[in-house]
């Protein structure tokens, strides 16, 4: 029965549950079970109609004059990354390569033929036309929801379009529910003929950048800036759900990895996902750092991990937007309303002492509130090399938000 849960939530790759009557762990059972591995294979259903819709899938590719890839959320929740890399070697360069917003991280952005990331309307101008031009696009592990596909406005030509995803395929208009992309992406690289492939055209996007404006101090668009030049690989970028997320859409993450939680949406994320993030580099013993951007009104949810990250002895990058409240919220609905206000006048800086290192010895905490001091800090050696938890408060404005976020809010129904 444990086996059987613990197989499936392998292969489901989603929770499962076990609920062991209150007397269980008291009896002795059999100890042979213990000795005998789990099942981590996906199951094939109809191998033929996985040979045949392979065989499909390829005959469209070498068919195609434009050849494009998407990458998705799901080939990394089903821990299809290797596959990927595979896919990717073999496709040795002939074919444009795109992920999504919840996508992210799991393509190397640096790849010549990384052309961007795609999100319908909110996609960087250049990227959406390239893509949705080809004449064909294998979507990889499609996560569909709202914040990843710009509120469903993808435009690709379903007729040239193939769907592999987590509990159906999906090539052109017909749906194949028994194949998946757990058992067609390992075949379609045994059964690929990279001499077959056409080579798509390059398509020469200009690096993405965000305006600075200067009637203000400071901007979020000052720190997406600053955080895209710093981002090293190995690096691990966590965002909550907040106004700063949507500026990712266009963040360039030089090999970073990408963690948020947009799909919930659920505040107070970013904070303990720091320790766990953390704590995994360090288990590993894997380089890299882990730099996390969190909302004020977010963190006032979850801060007593602060104390846990100082107990561990991690030393992630915490980013404290201070702008005075629930800014996403007010930019909906009630600028001025008192549910978007939160408890203020937080001494953020003072934190990391309150939850008890006195004397500074395992942090260091920055009370920022100018374009410059930023960058200075986070381009700076020492700041990357310092051996200890770092805090950064940023002073920003109150109604503050990317360009991104606007227009979402300018193209959504009044
Ligand atoms: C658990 C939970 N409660 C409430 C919300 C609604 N909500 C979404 S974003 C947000 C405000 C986030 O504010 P903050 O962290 O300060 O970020 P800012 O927008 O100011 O950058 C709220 C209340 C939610 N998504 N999840
Ligand atoms: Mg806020």
């Amino acid at each position: 029965m444990v086996d059987n849960v613990i197989e499936t939530i392998w292969e489901k790759s989603r929770p499962g549950y076990l609920f062991l009557p209150c007397d269980l762990p008291e009896m002795k059972v059999p100890v042979e079970r213990l000795y005998s591995s789990l099942n981590l294979s996906y199951d094939i259903v109809d191998k033929q109609e996985l040979n045949e819709t392979t065989k499909k899938i390829l005959e469209m590719l070498y068919e195609a004059k434009n050849p494009a890839i998407i990458v998705d959320a799901f080939v990394g929740k089903l821990r299809l990354e290797g596959e990927l890399a595979e896919l990717i070697r073999l496709l040795d360069g002939k074919v444009n390569l795109y992920d999504t917003f919840l996508g992210k991280g799991l393509l190397d952005e640096n790849d010549e033929r990384f052309v961007g990331t795609y999100c319908g309307f909110l996609t960087q101008d250049g990227v959406a036309k390239s893509v949705e031009s080809s004449d064909f696009v294998l979507h990889l592990g499609e996560f569909e929801n709202e914040v990843n596909s710009g509120f469903f406005s993808y435009k690709l030509n379903n007729d040239k379009l193939i769907h592999l995803g987590p509990d159906h395929i999906q090539i052109g208009h017909t749906v194949y529910e028994q194949q998946s992309l757990q058992t067609v992406l390992p075949n379609l690289i045994e059964q690929l003929d990279p001499s077959k492939i056409t080579p798509a055209p390059y398509y020469q996007i200009e690096p993405f950048s965000l305006p600075t404006d200067t009637s203000f101090k400071m901007t979020e668009h000052d720190l997406f800036n600053t955080i895209q030049d710093t981002l090293r690989p190995g690096d691990i970028l966590i965002v909550e759900t907040c106004s700063f997320i949507f500026s990712c859409y266009d963040m360039k993450l030089s090999g970073a990895k990408f963690l948020n939680q947009m799909h919930w949406g659920a505040i107070g994320y970013a904070l303990p996902a720091t320790l766990g993030a953390s704590l995994a580099l360090k288990d590993f013993n894997l380089p890299g750092k882990v730099i996390s951007v969190e909302g004020d009104g977010s963190a006032q949810m979850t801060l007593q991990e602060l104390s846990s990250i100082l107990r561990y002895d991690v030393n992630p990058v915490l980013i404290i937007l201070n702008n005075s409240g629930y800014t996403i919220e007010r930019v909906i609905e009630g600028p001025n309303r008192s549910y978007n206000d939160i408890s203020g006048n937080w001494q953020w800086t003072q934190m990391l002492r309150c939850f008890g290192d006195l004397s500074g010895e395992r942090s260091q905490s920055y009370k920022i509130s100018s374009r410059k001091q930023l960058d200075l800090l986070m381009k700076s050696e020492q700041f990357h090399s310092l051996e200890k938890f770092q805090l950064i408060e940023l002073v920003l404005p109150k109604f503050d938000i990317p360009k991104r976020l606007r227009e979402m809010l300018d193209s959504a129904p009044k």
